[in-house]
């Protein structure tokens, strides 16, 4: 039996020395395949004799079996090997500290939007919004707007394909009448309480280059009751843009002017008097008395309440707030402009 001592050392020798799993397959072969030496020796059984070839045969298995046991731990190590060099090479150092997460800002003309509502807020205006795809009737006809008014014209409003009636709106005062209509609604026959609102908002008309987008953003403000004059208007007004601006050296005037849903109308003007813009007159809104027939329209009774409503538009609050000169700048979304309101 020295003979399969000797084979199964060979055997331990061949396997150890196999420095991959096909070298170790290629071993096994020669003592364990078809005809290797383990096999050749179980097929030479058939010569011996029913006692010898029990006693051989067991010896035979005995030694096959150590073999078998070499090369599974052989193939275990091989295997364990292989892994280590895997975990080695894909090694991560969970210890080192986070990339972080890039953090997102707020868009300059979103800041403006903040600031316009906290400061409306701060004296008792709510914040009311509506839908931007409209009818013609609240985005015109309720407004007071003549059927040939050229704002209606495809020239200057986006209208819905294969549907005359249905329109991106062209300003928030739909949000207005709307509202208006909700207000009265709820007070119907008896006394109705103020309606304080600013209508903010995207807005869309025909109109593209550095100082127009056909995607612009507007605020509009409402103030509904029974004693509500131009003089508190202009007191609104006044109190708001130096609150915006910052600043008390600021002249502002009001332009006698024309839009169809308010009588008497002005266009608001206004001039630092300090700083890079000193003296120049910036326009800035309009405004005026909300004209009897939109109250009604908006199912107030005309004959006891007045209100004063103005519109301007974000964008240009934001440009003249942070001394941006194009537009467009506002609308690319080039990461190298919007970071410089985030620092
Ligand atoms: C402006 C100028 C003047 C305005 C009118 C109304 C409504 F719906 F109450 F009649 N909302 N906003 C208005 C008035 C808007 O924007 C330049």
């Amino acid at each position: 039996m020295d003979q399969l001592d000797q084979l199964i050392t060979e055997a331990q020798t061949a396997f150890s020395a196999a420095p991959d799993a096909n070298a170790l397959e290629q071993a096994k072969a020669r003592f364990l395949g078809k005809s290797g030496s383990v096999t050749e020796l179980l097929k030479g059984l058939g010569k011996l004799d029913a006692d010898a070839r029990r006693a051989a045969g067991a010896e035979i298995n005995r030694a096959k079996t150590a073999i078998e046991t070499a090369l599974e731990s052989r193939r275990d190590a091989l295997r364990n090997a292989q892994l280590q060099a895997q975990l080695a090479a894909e090694a991560l150092d969970v210890t080192l500290p986070g990339r972080g997460l890039r953090q997102g800002g707020i868009h300059p003309v979103n800041r403006t939007l903040e600031r316009v509502e906290t400061l409306f807020r701060s004296i008792g205006f709510e914040v009311a919004d509506g839908p931007e795809i409209e009818t013609d009737w609240h985005n015109f006809t309720a407004l007071n707007t003549p059927d040939n008014h050229p704002a209606r014209s495809m020239h200057d409003t986006f209208y819905l394909e294969g549907a005359s009636e249905v329109l991106l709106r062209t300003h928030t005062s739909p949000v207005q009448i709307r509202t208006m209509q909700t207000h009265a609604a709820k007070y119907q026959g008896g006394d109705m309480p103020e309606l304080r609102i600013i209508a903010p908002g995207r807005v869309y008309r025909v109109d593209s280059d550095a100082t127009h987008s056909p995607m612009f953003h507007q605020v509009e403000g409402l103030w509904i009751g029974e004693q509500i004059s131009f003089a508190g208007l202009k007191g609104v007004v006044i109190d708001f843009l130096q609150r915006f601006f910052e600043t008390d050296e600021m002249q502002v005037r009001f332009r006698p002017s024309f839009f169809p849903f308010t009588e008497p109308s002005a266009e608001i003007d206004f001039a630092f008097m300090s700083g890079p813009n000193k003296g120049r007159w910036l326009e800035i809104a309009g405004c005026g008395m909300v004209h009897p027939k939109v109250l009604a329209n908006g199912g107030i009774d005309a004959d006891r309440y007045t209100g004063f409503a103005f519109g301007m538009g974000l964008d240009r609050l934001t440009m003249l707030r942070y001394g941006v000169n194009d537009l467009r700048l506002f609308f690319d979304n080039d990461v190298r402009f919007l970071r410089q309101f985030n620092d």
